[in-house]
């Protein structure tokens, strides 16, 4: 067991910024000391195994992002980034914890799909690492699997109002596994788009000849979503199951979760960098030499990216300020633009969905306190903080504290960082959603468990260094 000393840095939390040393042994945080206590020893420095500096840095809990699909089998493919390539890209921006969704489908069961995750995962990752459970097929049998997974440290899992044929359930499946849900403490998430009546409408817009990458975003139109959020509500509050609604985009939507929220319930919702920065016009309406119309295949996910003119961005930003949206996750689901996003050539319904920014979701929200959108601390509540309450992590993760693990990242608010291929990109795809943006922060080191993955500019971590995460009940419900 080695010791570690953090000296010199303004250590940030979700409620406020201290000037302090952190004391690390072994794997966990032991003191957070005014800078050069002599508490423990007059020279704690020189009695270490390791200082890091942080003057004039932020130090922070690490990220925790708590929405990833690694290997995620989808359209025809699998998302590009394994366990290993994406956990590691994860710690080169600052995140330390992940929670990735096991899949199980109709007809198969639910112990099948976590098995084969745990499989995928086991001896890979850089950082340690949860589950969600996705129940893509709500049966008797896969409502009685519910019953194992809070044993199994799962103590979420996500259904789909979109994708018919492949995760969805229909508001009957929802209604019962709600019900489950309730009387046994998990948390809900929810995929919140109306997928029937998009189909309709891709199906439509692709006979008229609209067969580019814009036109997915033509096809989920914002009233799919608000129109299966507030359905989630209504079913949420019938069964008294709490709910999280995945990845907000529309402002419509917010203002559901805010409706709700005011009544009392137990209704919370994410969104991510995607629809705090791109939009309709410019991403997925972008051609390039390379790719023609093409080039907004990239940013093919769903829910879509939205109007930049119906100020959907400005919206998310309000609701993370006014805490009708509790935290920033990324969905991060990528695919190469050769022989994946390639498949929707022609027709947008073939592109795979997805986004790669596990990499960049610190910074991209570190953005967000530069431009004053939100508070320094609110940054390290969205990213950290919330995500380790809301999945049952808390104390262990998302705090800097005696007895939490040592997960901290040295955040220098005076560095700089250029995101792009060939810059900043340890993600397994090759292009990035982030070409171009720059940031006015860098991730300068990050520890995870005592270790440092991360320092210097070079990266120090390893596969099967990170831990599986068994997971608590969500600690916004008790
Ligand atoms: N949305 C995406 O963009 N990708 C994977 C699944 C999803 O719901
Ligand atoms: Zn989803
Ligand atoms: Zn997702």
């Amino acid at each position: 067991m080695s010791t570690l000393l953090i000296t010199g840095g303004t250590v940030v939390s979700a409620t406020g910024r201290t000037e302090a040393d952190v004391l690390v042994d072994g794997e966990k945080v032991v003191a957070v000391l005014a800078p050069g206590s002599t508490l423990l020893g007059h020279d704690l420095t020189g009695s270490v195994d390791r200082v890091v500096d942080a003057t004039g840095k932020y130090v922070i809990p690490g990220g925790i992002d708590a929405h990833t699909h690694f290997e995620l089998p989808f359209g025809g493919t699998n998302a590009s980034d394994t366990f290993e390539t994406g956990t590691r890209a994860a710690a080169w921006g600052g995140t330390t914890s992940v929670i990735d969704f096991a899949v199980q489908r109709t007809g198969e069961r639910v112990e099948d799909g976590l098995a084969a995750w745990h499989e995928k995962a086991a001896g890979s990752c850089a950082i340690d690492y949860g589950f969600h459970q996705i129940i893509g097929g709500v049966d008797e049998f896969s409502l009685k699997s519910m019953e194992l997974l809070a044993d199994e440290g799962i103590t979420s899992y996500k259904l789909f109002m979109a994708y018919p044929g492949v995760f969805y359930s229909d508001d009957a499946q929802i209604l019962k596994a709600m019900q489950k849900a309730a009387d046994l403490g998990l948390l809900t998430m929810m995929h919140a788009e109306n997928g029937p009546a998009i189909d309709v409408l891709a199906e439509q817009l692709y006979r008229q000849g609209k067969t580019t990458p814009y036109f997915h975003g033509v096809a989920r139109a914002w009233q799919m979503e608000e129109e299966a959020t507030h359905r989630a509500i209504m079913l949420a509050d019938v069964t008294g199951a709490p709910l999280y609604v995945v990845h907000v985009s529309a402002k419509q939507a917010v203002e559901q979760l805010a409706a709700a929220r005011d009544r009392g319930k137990n209704v919370f919702g994410e969104t991510c960098p995607q629809y705090l920065y791109l939009s309709l016009e410019d991403q997925l309406g972008a051609s390039s030499q390379e790719w023609g119309d093409l080039e907004g295949a990239k940013w093919v996910c769903s829910t879509p990216l939205r109007s930049r003119e119906e100020g959907h961005q400005h919206a998310m930003w309000q609701g993370l300020r006014t805490n009708d949206l509790q935290m920033v996750s990324t969905d991060h689901c990528p695919f190469c633009m050769k022989d994946q996003k390639e498949l929707g050539k022609g027709d947008f319904r073939a592109i795979p969905n997805g986004i790669g920014s596990i990499e960049h979701r610190m910074d991209l929200m570190y953005q967000g306190v530069v431009t004053g959108e939100i508070s320094l601390e609110r940054w390290v509540e969205l990213t950290s903080t919330t995500p380790a309450r809301m999945f049952g992590l808390y104390g262990t993760k998302g705090v800097i504290a005696p007895g939490a693990d040592a997960d901290v990242v040295v955040y220098d608010p005076n560095g700089h960082t250029s995101i792009g291929v060939g810059k900043t990109h340890h993600m397994n795809m090759d292009h990035s959603a982030w070409e171009g943006f720059e940031i006015d922060g860098h991730v300068d080191v990050v520890i995870s468990r005592g270790e440092v993955l991360v320092s210097d500019g070079e990266y120090h971590g390893r596969a099967g260094h990170g831990s599986y995460l068994k997971r608590g009940l969500s600690q916004y419900l008790i």
